[in-house]
């Protein structure tokens, strides 16, 4: 938590230096050369920049500025107020679009009439903006992954592995950290309980428990109140929207004694794991669902590109499939997905 609220201003301060340092390379005189001042600028903004999910995805979007030569402005928007400021650095440096991960889906309307009026295109990656209405904004073109059906395979995945290990159903519980605010999160959860309730498990032990915020100290806290009301549960399946969800809630089971052989966690992203699964030992993270974010970084940064640079304009809804990443293929998944 100190860690994030350090280094969110430090990131935006470097971001804004860094604008600032292109605003002045942006005012090209007459004599400036056309290559130059043709380079088209687009933002790539998102919401948590110390979470590698979203560090991969700058990595994708610098991937697609290198193929298509334009240059990509990145920037951490951790609230409303910065989101609002970084498309207005946008319109001052000259760009012309920005794939953004909102901190809040409902500023989504606000977004939008902020881009409209300094004629930027957006994307939303990620997290889908919602309307007024509650109904999502279907005019601003998205890429996110298939949540449902990732969540699904986090409760299948769950099953097996307890099935592997020989638990009784009598004795194990889910833990589902929750973060029913958010929409992808929630069809992420919801998938896996959908899925365990599908299984010999049956659902008679699935606990929610809501995550305040979206990071380790969330889920730890979410993850320690269940455990307190549950002292008769033995193992423990742990799911979450994402892997710092199922982190946070594994590190709380290691605070009340459980080892590793008695937790299975299962995370969503791919990315937010990998010290973890390399962990001489293993924890009671098992594995996640590993979504490309490299790819959704590059796909949403060339469509926008297509866009701005030959009007296509991108499809309306695109979703990506995630794989299983353990201990005993992450290797090979983390050197296919570069
Ligand atoms: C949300 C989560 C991220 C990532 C992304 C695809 O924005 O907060 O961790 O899972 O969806």
């Amino acid at each position: 938590m100190i860690l994030k609220k350090i280094f969110l201003p430090c990131a935006l301060t470097l971001s804004l230096i860094f604008v600032g340092a292109c605003a002045k390379k942006s005012t090209p005189s007459a004599a400036d050369s056309s290559a130059h001042a043709a380079k088209i600028k687009l933002g790539f903004l998102v919401k948590q920049p110390e979470e590698p999910w979203f560090q991969s995805e700058w990595r994708g979007a610098e991937k697609a500025a290198a193929k298509y030569s334009f240059e990509v402005v990145k920037l951490g928007v951790p609230d409303g107020e910065k989101v609002l400021a970084a498309i207005d650095n946008l319109a001052a440096l000259g760009a012309q679009g920005f794939v953004i991960c909102t901190p809040d889906v409902r500023l989504g309307p606000a977004i939008v009439a902020k881009a409209n009026q300094a004629g930027l295109k957006v994307i939303a990656v990620d997290d889908q903006f919602v309307g007024p209405d509650g109904k999502f904004i279907a005019t601003v073109p998205y890429l996110g992954m298939s949540a449902t059906k990732i969540g699904e395979s986090v409760g299948t995945a769950l099953v097996a592995e307890m099935k592997h290990r020989n638990w009784s159903a009598s004795d194990t519980a889910a833990c589902v950290v929750t973060f029913e605010e958010l929409d992808t999160a929630h069809q992420r959860t919801d998938g896996a309980i959908v899925a365990l309730k599908a299984t010999a498990f049956a659902g008679n032990h699935i606990y929610k428990t809501a995550q305040k915020t979206t990071d380790i100290p969330g889920s730890f806290d979410a993850a320690n109140i269940l455990l307190t009301q549950h002292p008769e549960v033995k193992h423990w399946l742990i799911c979450a929207l994402n892997d710092t969800g199922v982190l946070g809630a594994v590190r709380a089971t290691e605070g009340r004694g459980f080892s590793a052989s008695d937790v299975i966690g299962i995370g969503i992203n791919g990315t937010d794991c990998i010290d973890e699964l390399r962990k001489s030992k293993p924890t009671g993270f098992f594995g996640s669902m590993r979504v490309s974010a490299i790819t959704e970084g590059f796909r949403t940064s060339e469509m926008l590109y297509r866009w701005v640079k030959d009007g296509v304009t991108p499809p309306s809804d695109t979703r990506t499939p995630g794989i299983f990443m353990t201990r005993d293929n992450l290797e090979q998944v983390l050197k296919d997905d570069q």
